[in-house]
């Protein structure tokens, strides 16, 4: 099939998953064509049946918006027409289903068929979809996909929840490709980052609000008191700078370390113990699955879809938001001796084995194969 794949070109899990998704599907002979407005970070290497078509806004002195979404509808019409796609397949509902929509029509009114699919990430629908400004135009949008799919059974609810949806929503997991994980931890010398042998804890985000960090080094903090552990945080954003406060304020600079945005993620992973996730709010936890794929066990909160990926007591513990002082209870009870860590390590690995992609693609593929030759789903 000749596929389209419009996302997010930056670090977020919703362009990673986007882009794994297309590389594996050009790896089974699919021909797929990115699009978005810059190249995303993981199409990193040339591969075959991969090409990218770049989305570009020019700046006009009358615009205090440039309207990305009219270019990047005009930039479809022009690569679903010169490249015969069969399919599209939107990531993430702002502004990439509306765009999708626009140009579906204008394809129709030249005698092209284009059906497009959405698949919803989650902040697309838990924080900034359901606002007033963004409701109307993304329940029209996913109401008019050929197809819906979420990345979790949690945002399947949230997505009837926060919006009037007549359409069936499929749900698909988020995936790992987990030949990409468990790394001989080489790369990085874990000796280098815990030289006393201490325990490392790792974090790893986009530094946003909804993360909730500070939580992540309360846990470190009441940790520290009785096992030696180093924590290791790995990405940037917003909050960065209140963390790294909160790290002086608590005398642990030395113990805490900023990696900052790193793309090969899994070379940090492959060094950790354990993986802290303490989110407001998570659709699926990609982050928490690519630690699990690496052996690392996970102490994250109950939100959203993250039951669904991370096993209570098995893969992990989870707690509720903000409940700092169980998840640094958890925390020590797995990190207590090196049985008991061992058996959570495997544990991860054997739960993060049900998400490889080898189990999910085909969930895709037949999904396409309906949508381009059965015609749209439940519409
Ligand atoms: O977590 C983020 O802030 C990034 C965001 C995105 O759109 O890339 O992540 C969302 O999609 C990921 C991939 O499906 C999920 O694993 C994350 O749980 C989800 N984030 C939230 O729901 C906060």
């Amino acid at each position: 099939m000749k596929i389209g794949i419009v996302c997010y070109p930056t670090f977020g899990g919703s362009g990673v998953v986007a882009t794994e998704l297309g590389k594996a599907l050009a790896a089974k002979g699919h021909k797929i064509h990115f699009i978005s407005y810059s190249q995303p970070v993981k199409l990193d290497h040339f591969t075959e049946n991969i090409f990218y078509h770049e989305v570009t806004v020019s700046d006009y002195p009358i615009f205090d918006y440039s309207p990305y979404e009219l270019v990047l509808a005009s930039k479809l019409v022009d690569v679903v027409k010169h490249e015969n796609l069969d399919l599209l397949h939107v990531h993430y509902a702002i502004p990439h289903a509306s765009a999708a929509f626009m140009a579906k029509q204008i394809l129709k009114s030249q005698g092209i068929n284009i059906p497009y699919i959405t698949t919803l990430h989650g902040t697309d629908i838990t924080l900034v979809g359901k606002d007033p400004s963004f409701e109307p135009v993304i329940t029209f949008a996913i109401n008019e996909s050929d197809a819906v799919t979420t990345v979790s059974e949690s945002l399947k609810e949230s997505t009837f929840e926060h919006f009037p949806i007549k359409k069936e929503i499929r749900v698909i997991h988020n995936f790992i490709c987990l030949n990409q994980y468990s790394l001989p931890d080489y790369k990085l010398s874990k000796a280098k980052y815990a030289p006393n042998g201490e325990k490392i804890l790792i974090h790893i985000s986009n530094f946003r609000p909804v993360k909730r960090i500070e939580d992540v080094i309360l846990v470190f903090d009441r940790v520290r008191k009785q096992i030696p552990v180093k924590l290791i945080l790995v990405g940037d954003g917003p909050e960065r700078n209140k963390i790294e406060k909160l790290s002086r304020d608590i005398d642990a600079c030395g113990d805490i370390i900023f990696l900052g945005k790193l793309r090969a993620t899994e070379e940090a992973l492959s060094m950790a113990d354990l993986f802290i996730l303490t989110s407001e709010s998570e659709s699926f936890g990609l982050a928490a699955l690519e630690a699990m794929a690496s052996k690392v066990p996970v102490i994250s909160t109950n939100t959203g879809g993250l039951p669904e990926v991370n096993k209570h007591g098995y893969s992990g513990y989870l707690s509720d938001v903000g409940d700092v002082d169980d998840m640094a209870k958890n925390t020590i009870a797995i990190l207590k001796t090196d049985e008991i860590l061992d058996q959570f390590k495997l544990n991860a690995f054997e739960q993060a084995k049900l998400f490889d992609i080898r189990n999910i693609l085909p969930q895709y593929e037949s999904l396409y194969e309906e949508v381009v030759y059965k015609g749209s789903i439940n519409k």
